[in-house]
């Protein structure tokens, strides 16, 4: 990997608050002792992976010879495949080479401290063994087995914490299941939005939230035309995990553990839990063509940008139809793991930079049990021996 990062400079202590901090205003949603007692281990982590799986992965991004575009996850719509036919796809989805301790492994090596898998996307078709509909893998497909089990027991296996991206308004398969960007294709999905939420989305959150253990993150995605009553028929379910937290995603009226940005680091960060989500290609699902690789050093870059402002970094790989994390994404996530043993606590427990942006890198601070704040210099693409101008007035000590 070529080195971008010449040096974090650690262990700068400043026996006092920092004098030029920008305020980081309080969180817009109310800092509740409750809500500081759940969000403590993911200020903590600053660092996941997000997965991306499905039938679609078999499919690769193509459809009937064609590439489709959009993200691997959408070639349902995207390519307007009927019910039927997604179907007859889907039966032929047996991933024999899943290793998901393998998966976890790779996580913890990269110095990710949660996943977040999609347990159901768009296409409405579920990872796990769901007693209300035949739509699943084990009743739909050769693999017919739960697939969300194993990475369970695997994360509990390795400490990692397991949370569930649920799709819960969109759904393309079950009648009444909403679809973005124009709507239905195919008269099998007509039907009651409130009856499937009824019928199918909150049956199945219950199933999550009760037969997979501890449950860290219910990351809902997207409110699409979820009013008020509509969430309310959802967020109740939440309280069957005591300690959970969730995005921003669920619908209108919902109190939301953290805010998400998709595929950007924002300018400034916010004055309040956040996550960037992003893919290290083009796409959150598995398509064989795209070969868009993000270099490593571009993703630690991210990574330090995101925990300079305060957020976590929900990095994602989309595994194959045959259950394999594409190599190219295995090389990144290892080189990444590299950085991290050396320098991981210049991001784990950091919090936002004490001052504006520098031309020279970024900066993340950790104030320590005993008052003292100690701040993180990541100096990006520098020269050896470079001087770098920090904008304080603090008396500081260099360890
Ligand atoms: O439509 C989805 C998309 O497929 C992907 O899951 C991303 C990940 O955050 N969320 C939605 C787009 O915002």
């Amino acid at each position: 990997m070529k080195k971008r990062f010449l040096y974090v400079v650690s262990g700068m202590i400043l026996a006092s608050p920092v004098l030029h901090a920008a305020e980081v205003s309080e969180s817009n949603f109310k800092a509740t002792q409750d809500r500081d007692a759940r969000m403590e281990w993911w200020r903590e982590a600053r660092f996941g992976m997000f997965i991306h799986w499905g039938v679609y992965a078999d499919l690769a991004g193509v459809y009937d010879g064609e590439e489709i575009s959009g993200g691997g996850e959408w070639i349902m719509l995207m390519g307007k495949i009927p019910k039927a036919e997604y179907k007859k796809r889907a039966a032929e989805f047996n991933p024999t080479r899943y290793d998901p301790d393998a998966w976890v492994r790779l996580a913890k090596q990269a110095g990710m401290k949660y996943i977040v898998i999609t347990a159901k996307h768009h296409d409405g078709f579920a990872l796990f063994d769901s007693k209300v509909t035949d739509w699943d893998v084990v009743d739909s497909t050769l693999y017919g087995r739960d697939l969300l089990k194993p990475l369970a027991e695997a994360c509990r296996a390795h400490g990692l914490k397991l949370g569930f991206y649920y799709s819960h308004a969109q759904d393309w398969y079950h009648p009444g299941g909403g679809a973005a960007r124009g709507g239905h294709w195919d008269p099998a999905q007509e039907g009651d939005m409130d009856e499937y939420l009824r019928e199918i989305a909150a049956p199945q959150v219950k199933e999550l939230l009760t037969e997979y253990g501890d449950v860290a993150v219910l990351w809902w995605d997207f409110p699409h035309e979820m009013t008020r009553e509509r969430t309310e028929i959802l967020s109740p379910l939440t309280q069957l995990q005591p300690g959970i937290i969730m995005n921003d995603r669920l619908g209108k009226g919902s109190l939301s553990g953290f805010d998400t940005a998709e595929q950007r680091v924002p300018g400034t960060g916010y004055p309040y839990d956040w996550e960037a989500c992003m893919t290290m290609n083009k796409t959150w699902g598995y398509k064989g063509y795209d070969d868009q690789w993000k270099s490593t050093g571009m993703l630690l870059e991210h990574l330090i940008d995101i925990a300079s402002k305060g957020g976590n970094y929900l990095l994602n790989v989309g595994p194959t139809g045959a259950g394999l994390i594409p190599e190219e994404s295995v090389v990144r996530l290892k080189e990444i793991g590299e950085w991290m043993q050396v320098y991981g606590d210049a991001v784990y427990g950091t919090t936002s930079s004490p001052f504006p942006i520098q031309e020279w890198g970024r900066c993340t601070r950790k104030v320590l049990p005993n008052g003292n704040t100690r701040l993180y210099l990541h100096v990006f693409d520098g020269q050896e021996n470079a001087k770098i101008h920090i904008p304080i007035l603090n008396k500081v000590q260099t360890s």
